[in-house]
This record gives C-alpha cells, sequence and structure tokens, in this order.
C-alpha cells in the first residue's frame, strides 16, 4: 500500500435528509419476520443482539440451507486470520441453486429471461438450467475436469456463462471467472496464476453493437499458458472461427452425444473448499487472486440476496452487473438462485442502440427490483429524464446500488426518476474480498442520499483512526470490520501473506481499504479507496497494472497512473508519462500509448487524460508519489513530504 495510507480523511458532508419505510414495507419484509422470531420489533435491537448472538444468527441462516452432513462448529479461529466457518459440514452451492427447486415448484419457474444486445432473448427454468448444468457438467468430465481443478470462463453474458459456472462449482472444481472485456494478456495472466487447465469461451459477442472475438483473444493467451489442455468453446454468434486439433472444443458437438438427462451429481464438498477465485486489483500490479469457498461463500449470499433485495416469490430481480465482477457473482448467480428468484440476464450496454434500452428492459421484464451501479444512473441521467418518462417502469418495488459512493445528486435522480420518490434505494457496501454485502440498509430501516448507512445483522462495522481508535460521530477515517464474517475471503490464491495484510494492518481487524465517515446520526458514507486502487465506473484497477502496462511500450521510460473525480465514471485515469530518448510527445504518440493499454489490459484502463511530462516527484527511494502528484493535479494541499527526493 502507498505512503498516503493515513493520511487524514477527515471530510465530512453532512446530508440532512432522511426517507423512512413504510409501515407496509416494514410489515412484509423479510427480515421483520426473522427479526420477530427472536422477539425484535426494531432493527437498532436487533443489530445489537446479533452482535452478542453472531453464531446463533449464523447457525439460522446456514440451516436454511440444503446440507449433505451439517457442521460441528460454526466458527473456527485456531489460526487467525485463516478463519473457519461450518467445519464438518459438506454441502455443494450448486445443490441449493439447482437441485433443491427441482423437487418444488420452483421447478417450473424462470430462472433467467436472457436479451440479448441485439435485443433477442430467451428463457430458462429452474429444470432447463439444472438439464443444460448437468449436460455441460458431463462435458467437462470428458474433458477431464474434477474436483479441485481450476477452470477459466472467458463469456459474454450469455445463459451459458451461467452454466458453464454452475458446472463447473457442480463437479466441485474452482471457476475463475475473467470478465469478457479484458485483453489477452490480463486473461493469460489469471489462466497462469490459478494454473487452470481447460478455459471455456465463445465465438465472440456484441456489446453495444461492437464486435469481440473472444475466442481469437483466447486463442492468443492461451499461447502462453502451460496448464491449458482444452478450450471449450460455446457458439454464440457463429463467427467463423478456428479450433486447434485435440485442444479446442466447441460445446455443441460435444453436447450431441450427451443425454438430455445425463445427471451428474453435486460433487460433496467441505464447507472450506474452494469454490472460486476470483481477481482484483490491488495495489502492486499483480491481480489477487481471491479465493472464496462453499460454504461461508453460500451462506453470505443467500442471507443477504434475502434480506437486501427482499425477494419474494413473484419477484423478477435484475442485477445489471456482469458476471466477471463479484457482484455478478453473489447477485446474479449465487444469492438470486439459491433463494430460487427469477431473474433477468442482460448481454448489452444501456445506452445502446438509445438511452433507453435498461428502462426499456425494466419495462418487457416488468421487473420489480433493479441492483445498478452509480456510474449507470450518473450515465443515463447526462441523457435526461425524457428516456425513462417514455417507460411503464410501474412494476419495480426496490432499488440497489454498488461499487462506488453514490452521490447524493444521483441517488436523488434515481429515486425520482426510476423510483417515482417512493421506492426504497439500498446502497450496498461491499468488496470482491467481503463475498457478499456488509453494510447496507434493509427495506425497513430509514436511508440517506449518499450513505450505505449501517452494518448488516453481526457485522461490526466502524470507522477508525490511524491508531485502530474509533473517530466516533460526526468523524472521518478508515473503515474496517472488527469480526470475521461467512462470506470472507480465505486467502489470496498462492500468496498467503497478501491475506494477511488485510488483518494486520491495524491489529486484528479487517482493513478494507476505504475512508469513510460517520455522522452524527451513526450513518456511514463509504467516500473512496485510500490506497492506489482506481474505480473506473465501479470497476477496480491498479495504478500499477495500468502502469506496467505502459512501461512495456519502447517509448516509455516511466509512468504514473492516478485517479480523477469524473462526473460520469466517478474517477477515470490520468497518467503522466516520461519517454525515453529519442521519443518526442505527439497526438499521434499519445493514441497509440492508449491502444497499447486497451490491448495489453483491457478498454476499462484506457486513461481519459495522458500528459507527456520530464519529471515525477519520487521518494528518496525512487518510488513514484502518486499522492503527491494526485494532489497537485486536484489542487489539494500536498501533505507530509518529507520523503519526497529534492
Ligand atoms: C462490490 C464491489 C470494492 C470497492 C470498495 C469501495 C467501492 C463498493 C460501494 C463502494 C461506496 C458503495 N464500493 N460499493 N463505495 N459505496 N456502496 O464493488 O467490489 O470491485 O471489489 O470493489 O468498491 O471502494 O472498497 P469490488
Amino acid at each position: 500500500m502507498s505512503g498516503n495510507l493515513f493520511e487524514d480523511t477527515d471530510s465530512i458532508l453532512s446530508e440532512e435528509r432522511i426517507f423512512p419505510p413504510t409501515s407496509e414495507m416494514v410489515a412484509q419484509a423479510n427480515i421483520t419476520a426473522y427479526m420477530e422470531s427472536k422477539g425484535f420489533s426494531d432493527y437498532d435491537s436487533f443489530y445489537k443482539w446479533s452482535l452478542e448472538n453472531r453464531f446463533e444468527f449464523w447457525d439460522d441462516m446456514a440451516k436454511k440451507l440444503h446440507w449433505f452432513e451439517p457442521w460441528t462448529n460454526t466458527f473456527e479461529w485456531t489460526n487467525k486470520p485463516f478463519f473457519k466457518w461450518f467445519t464438518g459440514g459438506k454441502l455443494n452451492i450448486v445443490y441449493n441453486c439447482l437441485d433443491r427447486h427441482i423437487q418444488t415448484p420452483t421447478r417450473h419457474k424462470v430462472a433467467f429471461h436472457w436479451e440479448g444486445d441485439d435485443g433477442q432473448t430467451r428463457s430458462l427454468t429452474y429444470e432447463q438450467l439444472y438439464i443444460l448444468t448437468n449436460r455441460f457438467a458431463r462435458g467437462l468430465q470428458q474433458l477431464g475436469v474434477k474436483k479441485g481443478d481450476r477452470v477459466a470462463i472467458y463469456m459474454p453474458a450469455i445463459l451459458e456463462q451461467i452454466v458453464a459456472v454452475l458446472a463447473v462449482a457442480r463437479l466441485g472444481a474452482v471457476h475463475t471467472v475473467v470478465f469478457g472485456g479484458f485483453a489477452a494478456n490480463s486473461l493469460r495472466d489469471r489462466i497462469i496464476d490459478a494454473e487452470a487447465k481447460v478455459v471455456i469461451t465463445a465465438d465472440g459477442n456484441y456489446r453495444g453493437g461492437k464486435l469481440i472475438q473472444l475466442k481469437k483473444i483466447t486463442d492468443e493467451a492461451v499461447l502462453e499458458t502451460p496448464t491449458i489442455e482444452k478450450v471449450l468453446v460455446v457458439k454464440h454468434l457463429g463467427l467463423d472461427i478456428s479450433l486447434q486439433e485435440g485442444r479446442d472444443v466447441y460445446w455443441h458437438d460435444l453436447a450431441a452425444d450427451i443425454p438430455e438427462d445425463t445427471f451428474v451429481p453435486c460433487e460433496p464438498m467441505d464447507s472450506e473448499d474452494l469454490l472460486f477465485i476470483l481477481y482484483t486489483s490491488g495495489s502492486t500490479g499483480k491481480p489477487k487472486g481471491v479465493v472464496h469457498v462453499h460454504g461461508g461463500y453460500a451462506v453470505g449470499a443467500a442471507t443477504t440476496t434475502n434480506f437486501v433485495f427482499d425477494l419474494k416469490d413473484e419477484d423478477i430481480y435484475w442485477c445489471t452487473a456482469d458476471v466477471g465482477w463479484v457482484t455478478g457473482h453473489s447477485y446474479i448467480i449465487y444469492g438470486p438462485l439459491m433463494n430460487g428468484a427469477t431473474s433477468v440476464l442482460f448481454e448489452g450496454v444501456p445506452s445502446y442502440p438509445n438511452p433507453d434500452r435498461w428502462w426499456s428492459v425494466i419495462e418487457k421484464f416488468k421487473v420489480t427490483v433493479l441492483y445498478t451501479s452509480p456510474t449507470g444512473i450518473r450515465g443515463l441521467m447526462r441523457f435526461g429524464e425524457e428516456w425513462p418518462a417514455k417507460h411503464d417502469l410501474s412494476s419495480l418495488r426496490l432499488l440497489g446500488s454498488v461499487g462506488e459512493p453514490i452521490n447524493p445528486e444521483a441517488w436523488i435522480w434515481y429515486r425520482h426518476n426510476i423510483g417515482r420518490d417512493e421506492l426504497p434505494i439500498m446502497d450496498t457496501w461491499w468488496q470482491t474480498e467481503t463475498g457478499s454485502i456488509l453494510i447496507s440498509p434493509t427495506i425497513i430501516q430509514p436511508l440517506k442520499p449518499g450513505s450505505a448507512t449501517r452494518p448488516l445483522p453481526t457485522i461490526e462495522a466502524d470507522v477508525v483512526d490511524k491508531n485502530g481508535q474509533s473517530v466516533g460521530l460526526g468523524k472521518g477515517g478508515f473503515l474496517i470490520v472488527r469480526h470475521p464474517w461467512p462470506s470472507q475471503m480465505r486467502t489470496i490464491y498462492g500468496d498467503p501473506a497478501r491475506y494477511i495484510t488485510y488483518w494486520e494492518t491495524l491489529p486484528d481487524v479487517y482493513f478494507a481499504g476505504d475512508a469513510a465517515t460517520i455522522d452524527q446520526e451513526g450513518f456511514i458514507r463509504v467516500q473512496g479507496r485510500v490506497d492506489d486502487v482506481i474505480k473506473v465506473s465501479g470497476h477496480r484497477l491498479g495504478s500499477m497494472e495500468i502502469e506496467s502496462s505502459l512501461v512495456s511500450h519502447p517509448a516509455v521510460a516511466e509512468v504514473a497512473a492516478i485517479g480523477k473525480p469524473d462526473p460520469v465514471k466517478g474517477e477515470h485515469v490520468k497518467v503522466f508519462v516520461i519517454l525515453k530518448n529519442g521519443f518526442e510527445p505527439s497526438p499521434e504518440l499519445e493514441k497509440e500509448l492508449k491502444l497499447h493499454v486497451r490491448t495489453s489490459v483491457g478498454a476499462l484502463a484506457v486513461p481519459d487524460e495522458l500528459e507527456f511530462t520530464p519529471s515525477l516527484p519520487k521518494t528518496r527511494s525512487g518510488k513514484i508519489m502518486r499522492r503527491v502528484i494526485r494532489a497537485k493535479e486536484l489542487g489539494e494541499p500536498i501533505g507530509d513530504t518529507s520523503t519526497l527526493d529534492g
């Protein structure tokens, strides 16, 4: 982490507006029913109880799932911070997503309505999803996949992507989903780190009308991945692609010999067995492989989906994230399926072909619960209120937000234009590492624009100073969580030392890497990262990843990448580039360098601003001081520069 970590973060924005829940919301809420079963009628006293009875709470939640064998210990912390949950228990998260529902009327319910970039639609019932997943699992078995193997998934937002994820987990193998917008190098690095045996991809896809040649990118990536034995390709567009004999196989060719009634039993997994690795950016150049397990993750994802989105049998739920991010894992796939929900999966982008695309999807499928990002909202705000006004959004009953701070203006716009001034907005704070939502209101609590409000039951989140002391009401500091929770990451794949830093930055607490304030009424407002992570449109990027990409270009000597506030994306990337001798700054070179980032990392990482500079501020040990660069750029006080060179 960078030297700026413990700079003063004490800036407080006061927000006076409070939106209380209606009595109808409170009466019908899922969480109300649970609270009442424990003898509580208000959230605050229930929350206090939950801190003292966290194991009872999580036992109750875990009991809602299907276990092949019950757990013997709810929590173990013999080897701090390698905490364990539900030890001795055996389950498979996919059994809870599919097999369980096949034995109930949910069998005939739609699991996913899909809409493609070009507007075509397709739906799968739980039964159809179950059949496809079993067949896909058999196909993977035929390619040699077995328990514990790692399988990379590099696919567009199509139903087969969900099937692939579920099939891998059904076998007890470990999926690592790589966002379909990442470039070949990024895919390669993740495959290498996870030592994946198989990669599942598609021929290609359109996003916003733009063709992405996924198979071609995969071919390039696997040129340098010694562990990949097979490439399984789903035909989505029918592109003319090449298949390498002995390595590549089309799913439909494999499927031709796999009968409809194929049954591949769910592998009984130990609670602590690996479910997935998901790579995310940190403050070094190498993305971290965040590890999640079957037991605690399942319990956390199922519980939060139920309490935060308050899902009911008749809901049509839509999370606009991509499966390639943690939000897609927990709140497109696992959480909703464990709750037997009907969801929407959308392949396209919000403004294609017109800026009312999302609103038309809501109208078409009669979406009742919408979970999206501040960037999505701000992006569509720009086009004006007339676009949502064209559509009947009256099916909606609950809204959600995730990925970055939502500014009060966007919050109010969202509530007014999409929520007809009456729908509650769940501003949910969490991270890839936390596995599921930790700080968020539920439908029974008062809301404040721009605030994730309060921690969920049992979650002891706090805002502290650099010594780990609570700052108290009305102050700012670092966001921490005081006690482990079931869905927390278990380690960083292949790098346990990096995992330990989360619990050692401040003694014995989970250090989230975010700055936050807590107001006079105890509402938490998460402000953003205190490390070198940049959140562009809600997606995590490391300064070092962008810098490493640029220094690999022959013209570049040194680079510093920083995040700058952006009215739509939350933050955008600005890079400062020192050229090697013999190279001159030019608009052409600027273009070339941006393209270089696009093709080596992915479109997300492309800097919006690029400045050629003769020098960069450095510490005496030669480390580039991004904090100083950023402060200068934003006209903020530079702070302590005692370690600065010169
Ligand atoms: C789920 C996800 C995690 C980082 C986190 C924080 C930011 C997420 C937020 C939020 C303010 C919210 N973040 N939700 N900031 N309010 N409701 O986004 O995971 O990609 O790992 O990013 O996102 O900075 O530390 P991930």
